[in-house]
């Protein structure tokens, strides 16, 4: 079984900015946990970050026929993108989107997610542990 990973715009600047909203956890750490999770659960995960929507959805586009699960933190693209909710309802796997931050809790503008109506699970506010909970759930999901 092999989930693809996605992140989003700016996430690659976790751990070196604006620490008391994103923590300090790097996303190379996180992408570390995700493997070492992986690998306990007996499954492989392919991690990707891009700062474009387009790579986004090339990558779930080539999901197909390739990973049996997504989980995704599309950033700021969660609040906007109805092209990122199309390649996922076209992909038609199950994924779970992930916040590092309790977006219901933050601006108005974060309280919507376009993606989060046609997700398996949505897990936000755990910070980086987030990730390892929801490959857990979607991992356990698919084994269903
Ligand atoms: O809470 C999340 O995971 C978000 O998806 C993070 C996005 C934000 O636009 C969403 O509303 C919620 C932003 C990620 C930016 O990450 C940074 C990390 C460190 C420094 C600056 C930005």
């Amino acid at each position: 079984m092999k989930i693809l990973v996605l992140n989003g715009p700016n996430l690659n600047l976790l751990g070196t900015r604006e620490p008391q909203i994103y923590g300090t956890t790097t996303l190379a750490d996180i992408e570390r946990d995700l493997e070492a999770a992986a690998a306990e659960l007996g499954v492989t995960v392919e991690c990707v970050q891009t700062n474009h929507e387009g790579v986004l959805i090339d990558r779930i586009q080539a999901a197909h026929g390739d990973a049996n699960g997504i989980i995704i933190n599309a950033g700021a693209y969660s609040h906007t993108s109805l092209a990122i909710r199309d390649a996922l309802a076209a992909v038609a796997m199950p994924y779970a989107e992930v916040h590092l931050s309790n977006i219901f809790a933050r601006e108005p503008e974060r309280r919507h997610s376009t993606l989060a109506a046609g997700a398996r699970a949505v897990l936000c506010g755990f910070g980086a542990p987030g990730y390892v909970l929801a490959l857990r759930g979607l991992v356990a999901a698919l084994r269903a």
